[in-house]
């Protein structure tokens, strides 16, 4: 019995060393984000509060455009529909890229060589990964194009689409702008903890970029169970335990997660190539590892403050 608690305590001392360690390592980051901008430091330490939230969402200005009417890649999605299931849920899955936009994008990707574990020195074209990761000698997780997506025509159009910009407006308030946008791989490999963390994979986290914000994901080859699908816990966008709200880490045990919001509201979003969905990314949510294929995503995200020179995951700021 003695033994058991004795190594319960040891075991609990490790796991606040590395919640320690992991706030430590993001202190310069922090330091940076309030030089650039002193507006980010109340965002960073309120936006993770429910009342904090809430009063920012009371300056959110109602918009007057009707974006429905302009023609979209997106057919016969009312982005009201939309919207209504983000307020209720924090998700909406059920948007379809054309054939041929996800086509180019994933045919753009293949052939556009791509940064592997956020590291510009370790480039390399995503078919040659496990020759990549053997000169390397070591797991590459991820591999981002960077400013790169920028270069392909259908990626662009994505992020132009006026049903992108109507719903994130009609959900952040008239003041949401576009602040994002990144195609990356994530691939099948033995990677450390510390490497699936930095990934945003195999842990329940929210984000917390800005007071309020968006992000539309779409798949650009069929993810299923074992190619790494996307989870978001349902209803997680607006409520939080006190604990949750009162930590300045946004990663959480899913045991924690899942006692709080039921496991039936964890959501695995798998689909085929073309496959979108959206999210209020204060939800809880997390990417997994592939295990037998690379998953290649899309992402293009929304916000309602100025967005930082740094981008966490390095893509191009849109100004
Ligand atoms: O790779 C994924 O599915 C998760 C990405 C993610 O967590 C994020 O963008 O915050």
């Amino acid at each position: 019995m003695h033994g058991i608690s004795r190594s319960n305590d040891l075991e609990s001392v490790a796991r606040k060393g590395g919640k320690l360690r992991r706030m430590a390592v993001r202190i310069p980051t922090y330091l940076a984000d309030v030089r650039e901008n002193p507006a980010w430091l109340p965002m960073f330490l309120l936006a993770r509060t429910i009342p904090g939230r809430r009063a920012h969402w009371l300056a959110a200005k109602q918009p007057h455009d009707n974006a429905d009417l302009l023609p979209s890649m997106f057919e016969g999605i009312e982005s009201a529909a939309v919207v209504d299931s983000l307020k209720a849920e924090g998700l909406f899955s059920g948007l379809v890229l054309p054939d041929a936009i996800h086509r180019e994008i994933a045919r753009f990707a293949s052939e556009t060589p791509c940064f592997g574990n956020f590291d510009r020195r370790i480039e390399f074209l995503a078919p040659q990964h496990g020759d990549t990761e053997a000169r390397h000698g070591r797991p590459i997780l991820s591999g981002h194009h960077f400013e790169r997506a920028l270069d392909c025509e259908a990626v662009l159009a994505v992020q132009r689409d006026p049903l992108l910009s109507a719903v994130a407006r009609q959900y952040l308030g008239a003041q949401a702008q576009l602040i994002t946008t990144r195609i990356w791989w994530s691939f099948p490999t033995k990677a450390s903890e510390a490497d699936r963390s930095l990934a945003s994979l195999d842990k329940y986290h929210f984000d917390l970029d800005d007071w309020r914000m968006l992000k539309f994901f779409f798949y650009l080859v069929d993810v299923d169970e074992n190619t790494g699908p996307h989870v978001y816990v349902k209803g997680s966008h607006n409520r939080r335990r006190l604990k949750h709200q009162l930590t300045l880490l946004v990663g959480h045990p899913a045991g924690e997660i899942l006692d709080f919001y039921g496991p039936d509201n964890a959501v695995t979003l798998t689909g085929k190539a073309g496959h979108g969905f959206v999210e209020d990314p204060f939800g809880f949510h997390m990417g997994t590892v592939a295990k037998a294929a690379p998953r290649l995503m899309m992402e293009v995200g929304f916000g309602v403050s100025k967005p930082s020179r740094r981008r966490f995951h390095g893509e191009p700021v849109i100004r």
